[in-house]
């Protein structure tokens, strides 16, 4: 039995090696993560991607697609059997339907393999024929990198600073005064154990839909299939004098190191540890509508999350990825669209200011990193409006409350995001003179030529920063 199992263990490590052999050899394959925080538009990003890379009409910048060396591309069943696949066919028939619609949230790793079979540039396309590169594209919740800083922490650091960090907020009212009436000392009592988990959850919930983005553990937002097992039933604790062996206290750190250990592990292991190539969408214009303090929010936020890309920070990283790292990151303002082209580059500045940090660090440890503005799906179009007396670079597009047609103005970003980010990290409750203002359009219904995709700004630019150099 033993020996037989070895055996087969052995053959399949075998038969792993000489695929991925075989496949870096004649096959090279890019994996490309997509991340960024909820709603920050990666679902609408990897449909439309795939969607211009099958037809590369409006793939200008990507200069494969521009030489016209992209001969093929097709979706192809991808290499991990046990995640699930990116759902690109219905996402793209609610963009591109008769009656087009976002796609609804999905909040869960997925992934898609693309393969684009492309002709070689410049003096070797003489000599060679059309080789077959894989892209495999994998979507993943930026909040699942939050928890990497757990790792480090012990319950108790974990639950003090948790527990400082909620004590101004209201969201925590319920789950503050929970606590207060819980021994945590006595012996665990599972119903009780489960209602703290539970209003501890609650606010999780209630601070991520306010706009916090400090909300560990991720899991406990996006359960999956672990939801109301132990691993997720846990809550910070204020620090108690020697707790005893079946004390709430002692139980919930057993949970916080199985939450480590059996869930934030494997995916870094499994997913994040195999990242070539990384993709970091943000919702900034959303951020700026919402006001000051869910700038500073999402400046922190995404602080902390990129410092995933640093891993000499993290021992834990730093022994799993050996050195291999990942080679270039793009930060990418999303939903572009809803304002006038002439304010991209400030959004872009804005980026910039927002991801400074990681960007350096990034660098710093190796990466190539770029920032850029774009619109995945453009929703709407440009115009220019008089009003009393005024030129405005308005936006037109169907809103999707109502349905119908609207110019819109988004109010005129800075110039200098400092304007911006000064006040947010001195916590301003609002904006000092200018108003900013976004609208939810729904997409544009679409007649597309043969061989185009559904347009867009600038996805072929993030698409030659992120892979035309394989290509
Ligand atoms: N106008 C415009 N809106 C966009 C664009 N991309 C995304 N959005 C808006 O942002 C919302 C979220 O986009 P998704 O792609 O679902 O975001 P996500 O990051 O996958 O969200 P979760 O799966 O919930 O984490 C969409 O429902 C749209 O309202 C874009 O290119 N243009
Ligand atoms: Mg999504």
């Amino acid at each position: 039995m033993v020996i037989s199992s070895i055996a087969e263990t052995m053959t399949r490590s075998i038969e792993s090696v000489s695929h991925s052999i075989s496949e870096t050899l004649f096959e090279p394959v890019i994996r490309l993560g997509v991340t960024g925080l909820a709603r920050s538009g990666k679902t609408v990003f990897i449909t439309s991607l795939v969607a211009n890379l099958m037809d590369s009409g409006r793939m200008g910048q990507l200069l494969a697609a521009s030489e016209g060396r992209i001969e093929a591309s097709f979706l192809q069943p991808q290499p991990d059997v046990t995640v699930p696949r990116f759902d690109y066919e219905s996402h793209l028939s609610d963009l591109t339907g008769p009656d087009p619609r976002w796609p609804d949230s999905t909040r869960l790793i997925s992934e898609l393999r693309l393969s684009l079979r492309v002709r070689p540039s410049g003096l070797l396309s003489s000599l060679q024929g059309p080789r077959t590169v894989h892209l495999d594209i994998v979507d993943y919740p930026g909040e699942w990198l939050l928890d990497l800083a757990l790792l480090e922490k012990s319950f108790s650091e974990w639950s003090r600073e948790v527990l400082a960090r909620i004590e101004p907020r209201k969201q925590a009212d319920v789950f503050r005064a929970q606590l207060a009436d819980t021994d945590t000392m006595a012996e665990l009592n599972e119903p009780r154990a489960g209602a703290l988990a539970e209003s501890f959850t609650t606010y999780l919930n209630m601070a991520r839909n306010a706009g916090f983005y400090d909300c560990t553990p991720g899991r406990f937002l996006l359960p999956g299939d672990l939801k109301g097992s132990p691993v997720l039933t846990f809550a910070p604790l204020p620090d108690t004098e020697r707790p005893g062996r079946k004390s709430l206290w002692r139980t919930f750190e057993r949970r916080f190191e199985a939450y480590k250990a059996q869930v934030v592990k494997p995916f870094f292991r499994d997913h994040f540890s195999r990242i070539d190539r990384q993709v970091v969408l943000v919702d900034a214009l959303g951020a700026i509508h919402s006001g000051p303090r869910a700038v500073e929010d999402m400046r922190t936020g995404l602080a902390e999350i990129l410092s995933a890309f640093r891993p000499g920070r993290n021992a834990f990283l730093t022994r799993l990825l050996l050195g291999k790292r990942v080679e270039k990151i793009l930060f990418a303002a999303t939903k572009a669209d809803h304002i006038h082209h002439a304010q991209h580059m400030k959004l872009t500045g804005i980026m910039q200011a927002l991801t400074r940090d990681a960007a350096n660090r990034a660098q710093f440890s190796g990466a190539e990193t770029a920032a850029l503005s774009l619109a995945s799906i453009r929703a709407t179009v440009e115009e220019t409006v008089n009003y009393q007396g005024e030129e405005l670079d308005c936006v037109r597009g169907r809103l999707e409350e109502t349905g119908r047609q609207a110019a819109f103005y988004p109010g005129a970003l800075p110039e200098n995001p400092s304007v911006l980010m000064v006040p947010a990290r001195d916590g301003a409750i609002q904006w000092l003179g200018e108003d900013y203002n976004m609208m939810k359009f729904a997409p544009a219904p679409l007649s597309l030529r043969t061989g185009e995709g559904p347009p867009h700004i600038r996805l072929d630019r993030a698409a030659q920063f992120l892979f035309g150099d394989q290509l």
